[in-house]
């Protein structure tokens, strides 16, 4: 059984899945988990290459290069998988991703997947909008069902092949179909019904925790910033089928226009989970470059200080684009507020959840 500390307080066993009780009693304690996106596969000036997947340490990370310790829950990315490539969208080898999960897991921390899958009718991208009938072709009856169920069966497999030394099942936060309050994903608002978008949930939902039998998962709904509360729920899939409210929410303008966007929505989202009995989560969030050398402590903990949020993931920091990283790296202006980002007693590291 996985026990967790957190600031002061101890966590109990769990009764129910052990990462949704690991959230929840960070929250309970005061604190929130740090998550970084293939922190494991590269960083600003490294990477592990596709040679190299099945022989690098799992060792290296930004995040512990600058702060000496790993981020608790680790984000990669499915994009690739249903078409059963070697390596994902951003060239990280799924035999890597697996092990880097696997030693994640063994070491105490988190593992969480999005999915940025190509688009199954025009053979695109996930940004590929051209259609809006391309929710309505995978469902049940439309032209790409059959392809779609093998793509989510290519999935399915690797989300299976995810166990520990003893065979068990990892227990994995899952987040398909994220940012749909937006249309620039394929499945996004303007490109499918609200029937539609629920509908394909439904269908990924049981056909994962159903026919595969992959029960374990935590299931993350994460729609995109800025929209009421009304449009945030409008697609909701239902409690049944949820176990987690998220949100992704960037910085592209001001300090101050950031944090009222991300206080506006975490606002709702504390009174939701309430309601809903559901964790929340900032699964997505950060400022391309970290251009304020304070942001760390300045303007995104204060706002998650008056907030609920279990965890917040930054986004990737690229080996091959100069200016796209999300985390602070070795020498990077932000690198002294990012240590004491992690020194501060509400944030949890993986020394502090193992
Ligand atoms: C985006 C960018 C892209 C990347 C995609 C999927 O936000 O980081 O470069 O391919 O996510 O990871």
């Amino acid at each position: 059984m996985i026990l967790a500390s957190c600031g002061s307080g101890k966590v109990t066993e769990s009764s129910d899945n052990p990462t949704l009780e690991r959230l929840r009693s960070a929250v309970s304690n005061g604190c929130f988990l740090y998550a970084h996106e293939d922190d494991l596969s590269y960083g600003h000036t490294w990477r592990v290459s596709p040679e190299e997947a099945l022989t690098d340490s799992i060792s290296r990370s930004d995040v512990k290069m600058v702060c000496g310790d790993f981020p608790a829950i680790m984000g990669f990315d499915l994009g690739g998988i249903e078409l059963g490539n070697e390596c994902n969208l951003d060239d990280v080898s799924f035999a890597f991703m697996k092990r880097a999960a696997i030693e994640h897991h063994r070491r105490g921390g988190i593992i969480t997947y999005s999915w940025h899958p190509r688009n199954p009718l025009t053979g695109g991208d996930a940004w590929d909008t051209t259609s809006s009938e391309v929710v309505k072709s995978i469902l049940d009856g439309g032209q790409c069902h059959d392809a779609f169920m093998g793509w989510l069966s290519n999935a399915a497999d690797f989300l299976d092949g995810l166990r520990d030394a003893q065979g068990n099942a990892i227990p994995v936060i899952f987040r398909p179909w994220h940012e749909h309050t937006g249309s620039w994903f394929w499945w996004g608002r303007e490109l499918c019904t609200t029937e539609e978008y629920t509908a394909l949930w439904k269908m990924t939902y049981d056909y994962l925790t159903g026919e595969r039998g992959l029960s374990h998962m935590v299931w993350a709904y994460s729609p995109g910033a800025g929209n009421s509360e009304e449009i945030y729920m409008e697609r909701y899939p239902g409690d049944d089928m949820v176990d987690l409210l998220g949100l992704d929410c960037y910085q592209y303008g001001s300090d101050e226009d950031f944090m009222k966007t991300l206080d506006d929505a975490l606002t709702y989202m504390d009174r939701l989970g309430e309601e809903h009995g559901k964790v929340t989560a900032l699964t997505e969030a950060g400022f391309e470059g970290i251009t304020e050398p304070h942001w760390w402590t300045g303007v995104l903990a204060p706002v998650l200080a008056r907030h609920k949020a279990s965890y917040v993931l930054t986004w990737r920091n690229a080996w091959n684009i100069d200016t796209h990283f999300y985390a602070a790296w070795p020498g990077s202006a932000d690198a002294d507020d990012f240590r004491a980002f992690h020194d501060m007693g509400s944030t949890c590291f993986l020394n502090d959840i193992r």
